[in-house]
């Protein structure tokens, strides 16, 4: 199976309900990259990524597309067998930029998989579990407001919470954690996500004044190394979250005993398959992570379900993905969703995807 022609797509996607507001940034829509890779025995495979905004982290979609261009003609009459290969080839026409690596990667197991007849998860190691939890992501907003939310989505079945605080006065922020925790309590675990918005000193207050709180404290501030001067200051379990930029900066965090876990994200890390090396990693040293991407429709929603499901179930964080803030789907047939709090594995070959046709438009790059 060989690789005769690469169709490059866009796609916007508008922020159901207007806008997503974190510390870092607010967005209100998101413009996606979609690979098409077909094959000389008529197999079609997809990859996506999609860059939250140019600000979250060090990505971009224009960035995702340059790089896309630099790496699709060098894969033309490639075979898809050996995925190693097929990422040697990649870095050799690319020095980093793993995250529009990433979409070329999800294409690549797509196909292998429809090639062999099974799921992704089987290539990623063998799937645990059928069905694999998810969390929802509370916006930055009013502690009223947000624990009204929370508790609304811990009885639609989420079985965690992840509170954005950050870029306001420290008042609200710890307002709002204690009012989510008196919304709901137990039922729910819950994640306080700074995404890097919280001075040193900011972080230190936020922990003592919510020291009874069971929460755990994702991204607080900007640089690993301000995370690194937390520990043993702050008595809640620290994630990292954006600054996993590779798997080195995994490995980094891990050898430093600073992170107690990870939010990951798939393309950021170059992918599922180098995700499946962090995955491991975290598996030796007992650290949970969740399985997310910043943004993307039903491909990279796919792709982070069956790397999901190939995790310990109980350090499985969840697997966020953004179909609560999109309309519609790329599958209409077979769509990714969330069902009380919960995702189903897709059991078809391959992703288990397919984007309707036509429904892209014109390709904006052909190879
Ligand atoms: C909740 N997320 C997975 C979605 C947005 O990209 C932000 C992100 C996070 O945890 O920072
Ligand atoms: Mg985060």
């Amino acid at each position: 199976m060989r690789i005769e022609q690469i169709n490059i797509y866009t796609t916007e996607l508008p922020v159901k309900g207007g806008i997503y507001r974190m510390a870092s940034d607010n967005v209100e829509s998101l413009d996606s990259t979609l690979v098409e890779i077909v094959t000389d025995d008529g197999l079609t495979g997809w990859g996506e990524t999609c860059p939250i905004g140019p600000v979250y982290q060090p990505h971009h979609a224009l960035g995702a597309r340059a790089a896309v261009a630099e790496i699709a003609p060098g894969l033309i009459g490639s075979e898809i067998a050996s995925i190693r290969l097929l990422a040697k080839r990649m870095d050799e026409r690319l020095n980093g930029h793993g995250y529009a690596k990433a979409a070329f990667d999800m294409a690549f197991l797509d196909l292998l998989g429809q090639k062999l007849g099974v799921p992704v998860s089987t290539l990623l190691g063998g799937a645990l579990t059928d069905r694999v939890p998810a969390y929802y992501s509370l916006i930055v907003g009013s502690p009223e407001e947000t624990a009204r939310i929370a508790a609304d989505k811990v009885k639609a079945g989420y079985p965690r919470l992840q509170v954005k605080i950050g870029g306001r006065n420290l008042e609200e922020d710890v307002a709002t954690v204690h009012k989510v925790w008196e919304a709901v309590g137990y039922k729910a675990r819950i994640a306080v996500d700074g995404n890097r918005g919280l001075t040193v000193a900011a972080a230190i207050h936020l922990d003592r004044l919510c020291q009874a709180i069971p929460f755990v404290f994702e991204q607080p501030c900007n640089t690993i190394d301000e995370i690194a001067t937390l520990k043993g200051r702050v008595t809640h379990p620290v994630y990292l979250d954006e600054s996993t930029e590779d798997q080195n900066a995994v490995l980094q965090a891990i050898s430093l005993g600073i992170a107690d876990g990870f939010g990951f994200k798939v393309t950021r890390l170059g992918g599922l398959t180098k995700m499946t090396t962090v995955r491991d990693l975290c598996a030796i040293r007992s650290l949970p992570h969740s399985c997310d991407d910043a943004w993307g429709g039903d491909i990279i929603a796919a792709a982070c379900v069956h790397l999901a499901a190939t995790v310990e179930p109980r350090r499985m964080e969840g697997a966020w993905i953004a179909q609560e803030y999109i309309d519609g789907h790329f599958d209409a047939k077979n769509p990714i969703v969330i069902e009380k709090g919960h995702i189903a594995v897709p059991q078809r070959p391959g992703l288990g995807v397919k984007p309707e046709p036509g429904m892209f438009g014109k390709p904006v790059a052909t190879y």
